[in-house]
């Protein structure tokens, strides 16, 4: 069905003057829609195929955003449309998706003047931590009840299972290579202390948190000066420890080079970033965050690096299934370079240490 159909089945303004592909997203196909009326629209393809329960995930994304809504309006914020997302209802059923039972499609409005950055200065990170750290702050005392959109999504244990059962099954004869034998050598060694996150759960020393779990460096709007307006994509929302938003900023902003550079040498984990981001980061989320969160915030910066090291690795032995990839090789390439990212932040650990303590 063409875009432009799906798009009019929503309650937007105006008419439909163009539908043009809009980011770079590895998991869903968004599009900019340019109305005659007083708002433009992001029309997404939400992919079913991972997202298996989307009116679970809908309901997640409304519950937040309204929940966010209230608290700028409350603080007296204004232009609220441009500093949390607000999706359009279906015409016909009233719901925030549409579906003809095969796919599924999402109308928010586009915000209006803001940048998104594949990289940042640590002035921005410094933004982006005081940003993400309120984001968690806003939603710990939202009063609906979240489900995980991907059940266990950032949880270890079972990202290392996916792996070892990836190896077992082959399913394309990559484990053949003697290359791809040496990665997996390199990743088994760190393996248990990278899943202390869930054993500390499973302790009760470490709480659930609503996280948005994907706190990529591209999911965060900057208005024309460089101010934070808005956290976006916010497909991920759900109950995860903190490590996740904290960890998967670092794993984006400070690595020197994009996550699929297949330069490897020249990746290294940026403590410059790493400092103002955690020290935003702190100052916003100090009212909530128990001190073994705030201590374990190193290993979560070690954490996200090997966690998606493993999904990566894991989606190239399955014979590319889950991540878009550009060429044969990509999830190799994006692995070689998270494993070289881990090992730069392992290096750090004990600066990183030090440099909370000093907070
Ligand atoms: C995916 O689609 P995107 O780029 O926002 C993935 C993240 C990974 C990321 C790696 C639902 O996010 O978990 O960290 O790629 N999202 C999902 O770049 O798996
Ligand atoms: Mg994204």
């Amino acid at each position: 069905m063409k875009e432009e159909t799906i798009a009019s089945a929503f309650a937007i303004q105006g008419n439909i003057l163009e539908i043009k592909p809009l980011g770079n997203g590895l998991i869903n196909d968004s599009f900019k829609v340019t109305t005659d009326g007083p708002d433009d629209y992001v029309l997404q393809r939400i992919n079913h195929a991972i997202f298996r329960d989307v009116d679970l995930l809908q309901h997640n994304i409304e519950c937040a955003t309204a929940h966010i809504r209230e608290k700028l309006t409350e603080a007296g914020e204004t232009d609220i449309d441009r500093k949390v997302l607000r999706f359009i209802p279906c015409k016909a059923t009233g719901k925030t998706y549409w579906t003809d039972g095969n796919t599924y499609w999402r109308v928010s409005v586009f915000i209006k003047d803001a940048f998104t950055y594949e990289t940042v200065t640590p002035d921005y990170s410094y933004f982006c931590g005081k940003a993400f750290g309120r984001f968690e702050a806003q939603l710990a005392d939202l009063p609906d009840k979240l489900g995980e959109t991907i059940p266990d999504f950032h949880n270890m244990e079972l990202r290392a299972r996916q792996l070892h059962e990836a190896v077992k099954v082959d399913a394309v004869g990559r484990m053949a290579r003697p290359e791809v034998q040496a990665i997996l050598a390199g990743l088994l060694p760190f393996e248990e202390e990278m899943c202390k996150a869930e054993r500390l759960y499973r302790e009760g020393k470490l709480p659930k948190r609503i996280c948005h779990c994907d706190t990529k460096v591209n999911n965060m709007m900057f208005d024309a000066q460089g101010n934070i307006l808005c956290v976006i994509d916010l497909d991920t929302l759900m109950p995860s420890f903190v490590f996740s938003d904290f960890g998967d900023f670092l794993r984006t902003a400070a690595n020197t080079v994009a996550e699929d550079d297949p330069a490897v040498e020249k990746v290294d984990f940026r403590m410059d970033i790493f400092e103002a981001f955690t020290k935003g980061y702190l100052e916003s989320a100090k009212v909530f965050l128990t001190p073994i969160e705030t201590e374990n915030l190193p290993y979560a910066a070690c954490l996200f690096p090997y966690m998606q090291a493993v999904r990566f690795f894991a989606d190239y032995i399955n014979g590319d299934t889950y991540y878009k990839i550009k060429y044969p090789e990509h999830n190799l390439v994006r692995t070689r370079n998270q494993v070289a990212l881990f090992h730069a932040a392992l290096r750090q650990v004990p600066a990183m240490k030090a440099f909370i303590a000093s907070l």
